[in-house]
């Protein structure tokens, strides 16, 4: 039997999933990804849970509900936070309005290639990201990658800001996203991600921002057949688990599953880098028009927004230690 989303929701709020885990055997973990099966990130997720099995003897298992089965990133977070769902793979966007930290990864312009990126999110500002979102419920446990993000609409190519006056973009639900759109004189439409392939075609939105593997995989260049590589943004996606779940277990198990995540890491980089090529390779073959974009005069105007969104000095400390390792680089 296929349960529709409202009923998974359902029984998740009545603790049917913890029923569900009861019937499959001790140990069946749940985990929630709005992207579908064969997704770099669902498929990290999946060899956490293998390395999960085999570390703990098959105790605990995992099953994914992949393609946003259980709901939005929003709702799901929320949901995982309270113990209705154990793990969930997330990008940073919907954790800003929940955790101020979260915002300094996000910030346009901030990581200057993937390799800063990466070298950040591995070791202490990355650890003290994943730790700030304890108290409210959740246990980050690694980061995977999500390449660049840059615009894409149904009206014309990006070249300059200018270009982008009076669009209608689609961001994720989150206020860093609104401020940074609209830094740009577009107009920001908060919106989660299943939504947007249909906006687009019925012209309620004229374009998004997304990764590669994003704007090919959810159809959206069918739609959208500009796409401008303003690459402004770096932040990754994060994997996490309710505290109530891992609170529950036992401390080995804990190890165990701390250890999986950090293991799943390679794994899931290797995938998406592959994904990043096949994915451009699809978009270039349908035709759509992609165009090189000086960032200079983006990173002007987005960067200048930094300090609004930054409002506490442990933000501020966390992006001085950040931009620190990009000239480390260097
Ligand atoms: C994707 C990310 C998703 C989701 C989506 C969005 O790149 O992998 O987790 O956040 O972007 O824009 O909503």
């Amino acid at each position: 039997m296929r349960l529709g989303r409202r009923a998974v929701l359902g029984g998740i709020a009545a603790g049917g999933l913890a029923g569900c885990a009861r019937v499959l055997g001790h140990g069946v973990l749940t985990s929630s990804d709005t992207h579908p099966i064969g997704y770099p990130t669902v498929e990290g997720v999946r060899r956490f849970g293998e390395l999960l099995y085999s570390a703990t003897g098959g105790r605990l298992d995992l099953r994914i509900y992949a393609g946003g089965q259980l709901g939005n990133e929003r709702d799901t977070l929320e949901i995982t936070s309270f113990g209705g769902i154990d793990f969930n793979r997330v990008n940073l966007a919907p954790l800003n309005s929940i955790e101020p930290l979260t915002i300094v990864a996000a910030l346009p312009f901030i990581f200057s290639d993937t390799a800063h990126m990466r070298r950040v999110v591995d070791g202490p500002v990355g650890d003290a990201i994943l730790a700030s979102l304890e108290p409210h419920g959740l246990v980050g446990l690694c980061f995977y990658d999500s390449g660049a993000r840059s615009f894409y609409n149904t009206r014309r190519p990006i070249h300059r800001p200018e270009d982008m006056r009076g669009l209608k973009l689609r961001v994720p639900g989150s206020d860093l996203y609104i401020a940074m759109v609209r830094s740009l004189g577009a107009d920001a439409v908060p919106m989660p991600l299943d939504e947007v392939y249909q906006s687009l075609a019925q012209g309620v939105i004229d374009g998004a921002e997304n990764n590669w593997p994003s704007f090919e995989n959810g159809r959206h260049f069918e739609v959208a057949r500009f796409y401008s590589l303003t690459r402004h943004l770096l932040a990754p996606e994060v994997f996490v688990m309710s505290k109530v779940k891992y609170d529950a277990l036992p401390p080995a198990d804990r190890r165990a599953v701390r250890l999986a995540a950090k293991q799943s890491v390679p794994y899931m980089r290797r995938l998406w880098d592959a994904q990043v090529e096949k994915s451009r390779a699809i978009v270039l073959a349908s035709g759509v028009a992609v165009n090189e974009v000086d960032p200079a005069p983006f990173a002007e105007r987005m960067t200048a927004m930094w300090d609004a969104s930054l409002t506490t000095p442990r933000q501020r400390e966390l992006v001085e230690r950040i931009l620190a390792q990009r000239e480390v680089a260097r």
